[in-house]
């Protein structure tokens, strides 16, 4: 198993530095790598070698992601990747010091009618609740519960002009800085994932306020999709008919550093 995992950390030039981590993960680690048929041990296994058409035909355009019970919630949704952007992104210190007052969610880009709403007016819009599984491509797996407001209902709102085929998810924490010039984090989606019904701005997290940690005060839930397309902290959801001229070129941060775009599970 372990060495599953570093193989495929070597197919992404990643190094097998996340390694060690990966043993301390307080969560499901590995038991699904175990089941032979798991859409995940799959995705391992087969890299990137799955065209996004492939999968679509696999899955069907609006299958649900799986639903779990409150009883399968066995501990805490895990932090990884940028856990606190207040160490290096002074904009967002200031959102959390003032209890994100001067937060807005943007809806912009191939839009009729950009929008944008606070965290109040977010959580007065009718929401939903689910209870899925987290799986990130390092091997660990969790179960949580997220309530947010449907991003479909913010994409009507704005209604979405025909050109967009993409949707880019654009996130307050950075990557690198010092030698390398700092870049936000970012990922983007399909109009059908997009519009998805479980896709959800989410603010709520097992029942509570969004951590930072986890990506207050919003963060996107894409559910059929693995965890590096799960964005924290989102400031802007922008509506393109491409991505070629953003950041690498290939839709998000982990994609420009060799992740699969689709990301599919
Ligand atoms: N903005 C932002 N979103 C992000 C990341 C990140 O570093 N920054 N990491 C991704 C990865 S790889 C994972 S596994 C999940 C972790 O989400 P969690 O901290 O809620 O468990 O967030 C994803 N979304
Ligand atoms: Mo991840």
């Amino acid at each position: 198993m372990a060495n599953l995992i570093y193989n495929r950390r070597r197919l992404l030039g990643l190094g097998a530095a996340g390694a060690g981590s990966m043993l301390l993960a307080g969560c499901d680690s590995f038991d699904f790598l175990g089941q032979r048929n798991h859409p995940v041990r799959d995705f391992l296994e087969r890299a990137n070698g799955l065209t996004y058409a492939a999968q679509r035909a696999l899955v069907g355009d609006q299958a649900l992601a799986r639903e779990f019970s409150e009883s399968e919630i066995r501990q805490g949704q895990r932090p990884n990747g940028t856990t606190d952007p207040r160490t290096n992104v002074a904009e967002y210190s200031q959102l959390v010091e003032t209890n994100f007052a001067a937060y807005r969610l943007r809806i912009t880009g191939l839009v009729e009618t950009p929008k944008e709403y606070t965290l109040a007016e977010l959580q007065n819009m009718p929401s939903r609740t689910q209870i899925t599984r987290h799986d990130c491509v390092e091997g660990w797996s969790c179960i949580a519960k997220w309530t947010g407001v449907p991003l479909s209902r913010l994409l009507d709102e704005a209604k979405v002009k025909p050109q967009a085929k993409f949707v880019l998810y654009h996130c307050y924490d950075q990557y690198g800085g010092g030698l390398s010039a700092a870049v936000n984090y970012y990922t983007s989606s399909d109009l059908i994932d997009a519009f998805h019904p479980q896709t959800i701005c989410s603010y709520g997290l097992n029942g509570a306020a969004l951590p930072v940690a986890n990506g207050a005060p919003v963060r996107v839930r894409i559910e059929r999709a693995l965890g590096y397309k799960q964005p924290k902290y989102v400031h802007t959801i922008e509506l393109v008919d491409g991505f070629s001229t953003v950041g690498r070129g290939q839709g998000g941060y982990w994609e420009d550093n060799g992740y699969d775009w689709y990301g599919g599970i």
